[in-house]
């Protein structure tokens, strides 16, 4: 029987490229996210490629009612999920915090958080009940350092660093490895988030230097899930060669 790996926010970026690199690997997989569209074109690319058994749960992951109807509602099989990926997130603007837009920081937190909360009280349960599973979170360098105008997408990623820590005193008793991978740049679809659709200004966030693939983080995902049984990666910060910390590139 196949192994499960539940990933959210499978529609894009280092989401989606997790779901390629967990279905190469022999994972069924529950993909969720908003954009119903692109998660079944996704299910059925992996089915095509690789067999993959997947079932799509289409939801707004800062909406806890849905949150739980949809992971609840799958069938009882699917639910034996050996691996949950807590990747959904974003950034919205870069304000200093007297400007900042008190809507961009209450979606950052209501997804970064929030949404990682609930997700993670469902499928810890699951795991607890199935007496074994991985747990990696998605934190990021901003989770290590405040960079200027970063505050409150900061401050949810050292929230993540947090519950990393915290999850994993309180699930090692049941045998739940809790894992966190924490990035620098990476180029997807996040800076174009960020600055709400502006392309060019997204752009010039990865201009002269090679930055992270979303592939370099799925790969790394799955170095961390796929050790032995008695080893566990706490905590990892992955960053391109020519990312020294949160702010200083050497561009050329
Ligand atoms: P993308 O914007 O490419 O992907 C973000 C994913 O999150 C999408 O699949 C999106 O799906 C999902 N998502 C966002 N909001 C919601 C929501 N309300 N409900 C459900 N799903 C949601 O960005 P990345 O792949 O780069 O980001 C993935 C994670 O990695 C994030 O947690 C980000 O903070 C973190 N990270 C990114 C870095 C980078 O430089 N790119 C560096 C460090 C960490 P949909 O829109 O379909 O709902
Ligand atoms: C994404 C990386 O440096 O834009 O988490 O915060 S950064």
């Amino acid at each position: 029987m196949n192994k499960i790996a539940l990933i959210t926010g499978a529609s894009s970026g280092i989401g989606e490229a997790c779901a390629h690199v967990f279905a190469r690997e022999g994972f069924n997989l529950i993909l969720t996210g908003r954009r119903a569209e692109k998660l079944e074109k996704l299910a059925n690319a992996l089915n095509i490629q690789y067999n993959t058994e997947v079932a799509v749960a289409n939801f707004d992951i800062r909406n806890k009612a849905s949150v739980t109807q949809n992971l609840e509602q799958l069938p009882e099989a699917w639910k034996k999920v050996d691996v949950l990926i807590n990747n959904a997130g974003l950034s919205k603007g870069l304000d200093p915090i007297n400007a900042g837009d008190t809507n961009d920081w209450d979606l950052m937190i209501d997804t970064n958080i929030k949404g990682l909360l609930y997700t993670s009280k469902i499928v810890s349960n699951w795991m607890i009940a199935n007496g074994h599973g991985h747990i990696v979170n998605l934190g990021s360098i901003a989770g290590k350092e405040v960079y200027p105008n970063g505050n409150v997408y900061c401050a949810t990623k050292h929230a993540v660093d947090a519950l990393n820590k915290g999850m994993r005193l309180d699930l090692v008793q049941h045998g739940i490895k809790v894992s966190a991978i924490n990035p620098g740049a990476v180029e997807t679809e996040f800076s174009n988030v960020r600055f709400n659709g502006d392309a060019e200004r997204a752009k010039k966030v990865y201009e002269g230097f090679t930055p992270l693939a979303a592939m370099d983080i799925a790969e790394t995902i799955y170095f961390i899930v796929s050790r032995p049984a008695h080893v566990n990666i706490n905590d990892l910060t992955i960053m391109p060669t020519a990312q020294a910390n949160a702010v200083t590139f050497v561009r050329k």
